[in-house]
């Protein structure tokens, strides 16, 4: 087995010593650091995302896999030349105002983030004008948007009406996700997409400005 095969397989199982130890072991071999980014981590994490999808991996795994993962980025990403780690994009991600429910919108930060996005946190709880902000300092392409609760969910609305009246609704493609959001929700309230999980919204963020 190849020692990405090996890296991929730790960060599909969760290990994060045994995923800091192959890092290293590539790393004192002199393999390319982005290869051991793209050929070896997100490989593993892109599997993860695949089982996650279909059920086959639950959110504890797919958690410590994004762990294992970020160890290994980071052990890395000090040898990346400026420039090398390439995004494919910024997206803004948030809870909504009122919301503490942060467990799905860490799993699709880290899957955007895994697939190459830089993905820029605001937590939990995030007002319109945060996002605004957050948006217009990182001229990002997409803002996503999280609620779990019915009550909340209302304010994603009002995110989207503020970015109309900051004349900066086209500069960006909202993207909604958490348990009561629904495609019908999504099209009432104008947004440009609707993901049930982390890994559909990793795709649609890829469609969205792919
Ligand atoms: Co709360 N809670 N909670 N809770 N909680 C729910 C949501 C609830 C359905 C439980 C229930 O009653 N059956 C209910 C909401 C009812 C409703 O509104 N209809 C509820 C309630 C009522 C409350 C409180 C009001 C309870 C109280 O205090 N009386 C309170 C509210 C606090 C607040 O937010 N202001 C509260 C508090 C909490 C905890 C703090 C204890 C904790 C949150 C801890 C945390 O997040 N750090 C908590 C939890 C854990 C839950 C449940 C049990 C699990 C949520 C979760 O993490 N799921 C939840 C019940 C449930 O959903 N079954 C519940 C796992 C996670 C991976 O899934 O978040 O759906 P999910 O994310 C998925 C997709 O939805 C999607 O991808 C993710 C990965 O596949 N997705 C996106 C999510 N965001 C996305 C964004 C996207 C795209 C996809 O694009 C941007």
């Amino acid at each position: 087995m190849s020692n990405f095969e090996e890296l991929s397989k730790a960060v599909i199982a969760g290990q994060e010593q045994k995923v800091k130890e192959l890092t290293q072991l590539s790393i004192n071999e002199g393999v390319d650091p982005l290869s051991i980014i793209n050929d070896g981590l997100i490989q593993g994490m892109n599997v993860v995302g695949q089982r996650f999808k279909v059920g086959d991996m639950f959110v504890p795994e797919v958690l410590m896999s994004a762990r294992a993962m970020s160890a290994g980025v980071a052990m890395v990403k000090p040898l990346l030349l400026d420039g090398q780690m390439t995004s494919k994009g910024t997206v803004v991600i948030g809870t909504v105002k009122g919301d503490l429910h942060d467990i799905g919108k860490n799993l699709v930060g880290m899957m955007l983030e895994s697939s190459g996005y830089q993905v820029i946190d605001m937590g939990v709880d995030t007002a319109s004008e945060e996002f605004i902000a957050a948006v217009k300092e990182n001229k990002a392409q997409v803002l996503g948007l999280s609620a779990l609760l019915t009550t909340t969910m209302l304010s994603m609305k009002d995110t989207i009406e503020a970015l109309k009246e900051e004349g900066i609704r086209n500069d960006v493609k909202v993207l909604i996700g958490g348990a009561p959001i629904s495609q019908t929700f999504a099209d009432e309230i104008g947004a440009d997409g609707f993901a049930p999980d982390a890994a559909s919204a990793t795709e649609l963020v890829g469609r969205l400005i792919g």
